[in-house]
């Protein structure tokens, strides 16, 4: 879009939600300006030198109920703005169940989004109109900062954390994503394009995108990322068991118990390692609560799934 426009592009619902606190915001601010601003001529004049307005005490009222009006008034019309502007950006971070769920991972200088479905693309967002649609996305570096101006919408990328985003795209089109945090040399080179489209041409594009890496080859790459191999590796110093052959065996537990280690189980010893201890072993896994998401967590179930193949020893 060439036109020269003062007000930027809407392509969302969240924009919509800004666009009219922004408006709402400046309507009472502008009313509030003109009317102190008119006081302060209306005074001016009226007790101007040499005018014969009367100066003595006000009545009482006037000094005590309109002194308490005034400041419970604008307490109130604070309070309001507060609530108005903190549940709208409230709503950016409350995605709506069942939502599409698209990774993105920031790095010096590119954007790299991986759809439910394997299908990557880099620098570049395709999403379909009128769906809900959850970024959930890290920083492979520094902190970068995901921004897309006609969705209305900004979040940090953080490394070593996940920050969610969501938004409803109201418009077929295509919108600029840049990076709003400064990162590096070519900080102002990364960026992209967001292009919303209608659903079924989403989906005709998401089927048509080369399939990449199965779960679990991604569930090997992030045991490394994330230091399990540090402990879990065979050549490791570390005494930590071996999860080659774990899954669906029966393992003794320190406390006595034997449970077959299932799904279920290896999601527990990554979020709550304390909770199952390994016969044998020192409790000294930390827990991967709030490092690892939702997709993560799949990733490493199916990496240690496909370890069953190999022999334990
Ligand atoms: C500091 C070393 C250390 C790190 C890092 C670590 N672990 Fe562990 N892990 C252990 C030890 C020790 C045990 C056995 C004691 C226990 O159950 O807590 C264990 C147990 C487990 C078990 C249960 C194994 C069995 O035989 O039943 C699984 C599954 C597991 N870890 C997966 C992981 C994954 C996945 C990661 C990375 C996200 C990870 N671990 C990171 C030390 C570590
Ligand atoms: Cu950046």
């Amino acid at each position: 879009m060439n036109r020269f426009s003062l007000w930027p592009q809407a392509a969302s619902e969240q924009a919509a939600r800004v666009d009219l606190l922004f408006i709402g915001l400046l309507v009472i601010s502008g009313a509030i300006l003109l009317l102190v601003a008119g006081l302060l001529l209306v005074f001016c004049l009226r007790y101007r030198r040499g005018s014969s307005a009367p100066r003595g005490l006000l009545p009482g009222f006037l000094r005590r109920d309109v002194e308490i009006g005034w400041t419970t008034g604008t307490l109130f019309l604070a309070l309001f703005l507060f609530w108005w502007a903190g549940a709208t950006q409230l709503r950016a971070k409350d995605p709506p169940a069942g939502a599409l769920e698209i990774h993105v991972a920031a790095k010096q200088w590119m954007w790299k989004a991986r759809h439910p479905n394997g299908a990557r693309e880099i620098n570049a967002l395709h999403v379909p109109r009128g769906e809900a649609v959850r970024l959930v996305m890290t920083s492979q570096d520094v902190i970068h900062s995901f921004f897309v101006p006609a969705f209305r919408l900004k979040q940090d990328v953080i490394p070593g954390r996940f920050t969610e985003m969501w938004f409803r795209a109201t418009e077929p089109g295509e919108y600029r994503l840049f990076c709003a945090e400064f990162c590096g040399t070519d900080h102002a080179r990364m960026g992209g394009t967001v292009t919303v489209m209608q659903p079924e041409d989403y989906a005709r594009w998401a089927a048509a995108q080369p399939q990449e890496e199965n779960l679990a080859e991604e569930g090997a790459r992030l045991f490394t990322a994330l230091g399990c191999s540090g402990c879990h590796a065979p050549a490791s110093a570390v005494h930590a068991p071996l999860l080659a052959g774990a899954y669906g065996r029966m393992v003794h537990l320190a406390d006595g118990r034997t449970i077959r280690a299932d799904e279920a189980y290896i999601r527990d010893s990554i979020l709550q390692p304390k909770r199952d201890v390994v016969a044998g072993f020192e409790p000294i896994m930390p827990s991967f609560e709030g490092l690892v998401d939702q997709g993560d967590l799949q990733r490493l179930v199916a990496y240690v799934q496909s370890l069953r193949g190999e022999a334990a020893r």
